[in-house]
């Protein structure tokens, strides 16, 4: 309250205080009220657009509050330490050793601290991992160095998704971030998400999202998602995969279940004659490949 107090000038308000406070409030709701993607000077995470990224967001915030309350006192004892028992101060020091009492403080104390801290992080692992009743599956392939996109139970739509080249770019289109197709997505639906690989090792990361899965060949690794709003959500491939690594990203629209609906049956058309194919068979094929034990 007394630094409230000092900020704000008691009874007479500061007009400098103030328009700090407004212009934190203005960038705070800029953040939350800004699409899903990286801003320059972006502070935070980017706003969530699942349940897994809203309670990710929660326990970042529960962190932070055990994290800062732990180095303002380690802060508070070096503190106490540099002024008591400086040379000036206390020019005999103690010759004391060990102290049975505080180091059993020291050892307990933070692994208490730790199990406070797992319980809450294990059990948002496992709802992390468990796909809750999926209603559609997409299964996500990393190639070096682009995405490509299946709809198992939307008739085998399958399809590429390619960064569009800096001098391509039509205005509104996102440097390093839009792609020639998008993963279109409903809304309010869970969605169980495999991902695999067919040369190296990429990872389908969309920060919004939550969602980090590792795209490994010859193994299909699962995530879920449920998008909560309609919007354009970006992410980026975050396994260093090769030299084009920076140019894989991956852009997914969410939009209305009478919208997906729609989309669904134009893009049967629009990739029905389109030879993305041998993505799926080179996936089926690599497990061969893998030597005898690596797994
Ligand atoms: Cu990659």
């Amino acid at each position: 309250m007394r630094i409230w107090r000092s900020l704000v000038g008691g009874a007479r308000v500061r007009p400098w205080a103030v328009a700090a406070f407004a212009l934190v409030g203005i960038v705070a709701i800029a953040g939350l009220a800004g699409a899903a993607e990286p801003h320059p000077w972006q502070l935070g995470m980017q706003p969530p657009a699942t349940p897994i990224k809203d309670r990710i967001a929660a326990f970042h915030d529960e962190l932070l509050v055990i994290i800062c309350l732990i180095t303002i006192f380690v802060l508070g004892l070096l503190l106490y330490v540099i002024l008591r028992f400086n040379h000036r101060r206390n020019p005999v020091p103690s010759r004391t050793s060990h102290n049975t009492v505080i180091e059993i403080l020291w050892t307990v104390v933070p692994v208490l601290i730790l199990v406070i801290i797992a319980i809450p992080s294990f059990k948002l692992m496992y709802y992390e991992d468990r796909v809750p009743d999926a209603a559609m599956t997409i299964k996500v392939t990393g190639h070096q160095w682009y995405w490509s996109y299946e709809y198992p139970d939307q008739g085998n739509l399958t399809f590429d998704s390619k960064m569009i080249d800096e001098d391509k770019l039509q205005p509104g289109q996102k440097r390093l971030l839009d792609v020639d197709n998008r993963l279109v997505v409903p809304v309010d639906t869970n969605i169980r998400i495999q991902v695999a690989g067919t040369d190296v090792i990429h990872s389908w990361y969309i920060p919004s999202f939550g969602v980090q899965e590792y795209a490994v060949v010859g193994r299909l690794n699962e995530a879920w998602m449920r998008v909560e709003h309609p919007g354009v959500y970006y992410g980026e491939c975050n396994q260093i995969c090769g030299v084009n690594h920076a140019f894989m990203p991956i852009a997914v629209q969410a939009v209305s279940k009478d919208d997906f609906q729609r989309w669904l049956g134009d893009a049967k058309k629009k990739f029905a004659h389109d030879g993305t194919q041998d993505g799926a068979l080179a996936l089926a094929a690599a497990p061969a490949a893998v030597p005898p034990g690596a797994n």
